[in-house]
């Protein structure tokens, strides 16, 4: 333990690089040559191409070359595929179109890339690219995912009649719809889920080069997952085999899980840099990340709970419909399945859930893992079915919650998960103290005397993350088993350099896992650096979403660390003539117990090196790897409550409280953990309140820019108040949980519960915009 060990607030390391403008990007690379590439993008939802004339393009200044579809196929470059395996119930495989980095036959959403242009300048590949003429026979366009399974509706892929992907389901429906049959009260509603575009602040870019004399590429890209991202390039793509490629994610500006699948732009890029013999860099402007980042969410959703005499749960049935838009995407296919439904048990006991997702294919950007992927609209379908069945027989939502929740673990859910600990009734409590609870009755009374509508709503959430064990995951589907891999290097002078496989892109892994090295080996974290993203220096890693780099990526550390600490300890005992059992590592330094003999660990690390006085046949060198396997997933949990008031007059919600008491285990650091939980607050916040992604019925993206997608910012959210509570996770050796979500899954229905709450209406949609509570207002007849 250090003064910067675990549970330290240590500030960033990271910080100083980024706030003094030191920060590099994919975009700040730069290359002798290089040139600029920009793409030729439809611009019909739904259209065969006819023809695509280069001519004017091609004579432009510094174009070097406009390369197609055509091209890519016969150059053997292979389709964006879906790395997950899902079964519809009739056990057939899904129906997945082909999707090609360049399409030259049949566009199926606005922004899909088309051509390629290089150039010597980006203006003149833009320039050039708008030169580029293409001819569409348009087709019919469906958008919204309902309509797209009904009878006549445009069909987008001949492999997915219907437009189906698959009709895949989970749970006992059997058994569920006894408990139906027998229940004392059914709560029902229609609960969909707004479609999101990530919005990260760095839009995507990459860089590709190839280099003749060894055969060799090297791209940089903004990405969470650069080894991933290398193995799908090679094992999928064909566009450079794995011992030939080397994959950069610099520093990445957030990615929120926009920035862990192959996009086209990457696949082009290193297909145009050997063709044209020449690096060829593309960055995305802020219109194409509206129209080409996989977007989030996106679901239709009817659930009902069945409650016996008592308002005990007994059964909950959910049927989804998920939009995945025009392809699938890397790992589109597990979002609504098993990231989403196998958490529909929430905090609570029940005994009979049966869950039926289908997934629909629509002339929409792809959509894809974002934030929580899965897990914020399970929570949302949950947190706003226990809030209504409450006030449906006259509970209070928190007692109703209260008298359901699990209590014993681990506890087998009817929906795979088996949650290892927790203790939900701690975080509610800690909330409802918070946010003083009971004094709410007299906060509504002062705002309704001032005209304003107030309202108190509570979301207690559950996650799974720390994704995944491997054999899980495999058995489920997935395409590769989710461990981590670390490596830490003392290096001769007592210096750490750590490398990971968990990518950091603002979640401040250069400091939390340096704290982790610092309280073990009692060094000071400036000494211990932090090497990832790039797949010449770690050997191989899985990347980070599903927040799982404290969970799974610091545990791979700490097993290294095990093994470094026991070679440490055998020379130290060798040099001091000790017993390696009497040896103990303190402050930097390696004791004999009970003793006043010490080396401090430089001293023992030069001996490693030096290595003319080590045990005998004990190899040189202080450098151990390991790769950590999770035996669970781990399950952080909380409670957010959050109030509102409503101006009637205008419809302005006004967010007064949010309280959010979480369970994320052992804390490593707590103001990055509170930072995460900001992040996380304002961008659930954002989806109750702000945006809200349109298509028109031509499949023509309304809100491609800030002046119609309405991201939150700072006077949109009040000061969050946090709690903690704390149950260690049992599953892995820190006992840590994931916190990189969290805030993104537990907020929405806590804020759409005080909307609704305050209106003294059932339902209504996100996001709660002035416009639509203004309008409820005035159909519910409440303006005061
Ligand atoms: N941590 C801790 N104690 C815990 C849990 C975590 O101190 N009990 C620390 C970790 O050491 C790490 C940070 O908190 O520094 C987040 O850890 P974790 O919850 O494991 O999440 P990941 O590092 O795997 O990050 C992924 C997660 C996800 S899935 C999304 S999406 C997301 C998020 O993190 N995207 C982000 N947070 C983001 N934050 C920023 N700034 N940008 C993004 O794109």
């Amino acid at each position: 333990m250090t003064a910067e060990g675990i549970g330290a607030r240590v500030l960033r390391k990271e910080d100083k690089r980024f706030l003094t403008g030191n920060g590099r990007y994919t975009d700040d690379m730069t290359m002798p040559r290089m040139g600029y590439a920009a793409f030729v993008r439809s611009t019909h939802a739904h259209a065969r191409i006819t023809s695509i004339n280069t001519d004017e393009a091609m004579k432009m200044p510094g174009v070097d070359a406009v390369l197609n579809g055509h091209q890519l196929v016969a150059d053997g470059i292979g389709n964006i595929i879906c790395g997950w395996m899902i079964h519809s119930k009739d056990g057939s495989p899904m129906n997945m179109g082909a999707y090609r980095a360049l399409e030259s036959e049949i566009v199926r959403y606005v922004g899909q890339a088309i051509a390629v242009v290089v150039a010597d300048t980006q203006q003149q590949a833009r320039d050039a690219a708008d030169a580029v003429v293409v001819e569409y026979e348009e087709l019919p366009t469906v958008v919204d995912s309902l309509d797209a399974l009904k009878e006549g509706a445009p069909q987008l892929h001949p492999e997915a009649a219907g437009n189906l992907i698959y009709d895949w389901e989970i749970g006992e429906e059997a058994a569920t719809n006894e408990a139906f049959a027998n229940a004392a009260h059914i709560t029902k509603m229609d609960i969909d889920n707004n479609r999101l575009v990530p919005n990260p602040m760095e839009p995507r870019a990459a860089l590709a080069h190839f280099d003749p004399s060894e055969e060799h590429y090297t791209l940089y890209t903004t990405s969470q997952n650069p080894h991933v991202a290398r193995l799908v390039l090679s094992a999928f793509y064909n566009v450079a085999p794995e011992n030939k490629l080397r994959v950069i994610a610099p520093d990445v500006g957030g990615g929120f899980g926009s920035k862990i699948f192959i996009y086209p732009e990457e696949i082009a890029c290193l297909w145009a840099t050997k063709r044209v013999g020449r690096p060829v860099k593309w960055t995305s402007d802020r219109t194409e990340a509206f129209l080409t980042d996989a977007h989030g969410r996106d679901h239709h959703t009817t659930a009902e709970l069945a409650l016996d005499a008592n308002n005990k749960i007994t059964g909950f049935r959910v049927k989804t419909v998920a939009n995945l838009g025009a392809y699938m995407s890397l790992f589109s296919s597990s979002v609504p399945t098993y990231l989403y439904a196998t958490l529909l048990s929430g905090q609570y006991n029940i005994p009979n859930i049966y869950a039926n997702v289908k997934a629909v294919y629509t002339n929409t950007t792809p959509v894809d893992a974002y934030r929580g992927a899965g897990r914020p609209e399970a929570t949302y379908v949950v947190e706003r079915m226990m809030e209504t069945a409450a006030k449906e027989v006259g509970m209070a939502p928190a007692e109703f919650r209260r008298m359901n929740f699990v209590r014993e673990f681990p506890h087998q859910t009817p929906v795979i998960m088996a949650y290892d600990a927790g203790d939900y009734e701690a975080s509610l409590d800690a909330a409802m103290q918070a946010i003083d609870y009971d004094g709410f009755a007299q906060r509504r009374a002062q705002s309704e005397a001032a005209g304003k509508l107030r309202g108190m709503g509570m979301s207690c959430y559950i996650e799974a993350c720390g994704i995944a064990p491997s054999q899980a995951v495999g058995s489920l589907g997935a395409g590769v088993g989710l461990w981590e891999s670390a490596e830490v290097r003392v290096n001769a002078v007592g210096t750490i350099e750590v490398l990971t496989g968990s990518h950091s892109h603002g979640q401040g892994h250069e400091t939390t896992f340096a704290q982790l090295v610092s309280d073990r080996l009692g060094l000071p974290t400036e000494s211990i650096s932090i090497v990832h993203g790039d797949t010449d220096k770690v050997q191989m890693g899985m990347g980070t979403y599903g927040s799982r780099s404290g969970a799974v990526g610091m545990s791979a550390i700490a097993k290294a660390l095990d093994k470094v600490e026991a070679k440490a300890k055998k020379i130290a005992a060798h040099l001091m003539e000790a017993s390696e059992g009497d040896i103990e590592i303190e402050g930097g330094e390696l004791k004999v117990a009970g003793t006043d003999k010490k080396l401090t660990f430089t001293e023992v690390a030069l001996a490693a090196y030096t290595a003319h006085n080590l045990p005998e046949g004990m190899e040189p060198g202080l450098k151990e790897g390991a790769f950590y396997d999770p035996t669970n997933f781990t399950f952080p949990a909380g409670c957010y409550i959050c109030e509102v008031e409503v101006d009637p007059d205008t419809g302005v919600v006004s967010i007064e409280n949010f309280v959010a008491a979480d369970d994320f285990g052992t804390i490593i650091n707590p103001m990055i953990v509170e930072g995460q939980v900001h992040g996380g607050l304002v961008q659930g916040i954002g989806q109750a309140m702000l945006e809200n992604t349109q298509y028109d019925e031509d499949g023509q993206l309304l809100t491609a820019s800030y002046m119609d997608y309405t991201m939150p910012r700072a006077d949109d959210v009040p000061s969050f108040k946090l709690e903690t509570t704390v149950t260690e996770c049992p599953g892995n050796p820190l006992g840590m949980k994931g916190c990189g979500e969290a805030g993104a899954i537990g907020s929405p229905p806590a804020v759409i519960n005080a909307v609704t709450d305050a209106l003294r209406i059932r339902d209504m949609n996100m996001p709660a915009s002035p416009n639509r509570v203004w309008q409820l207002i005035q159909d519910n007849g409440m303006k005061q």
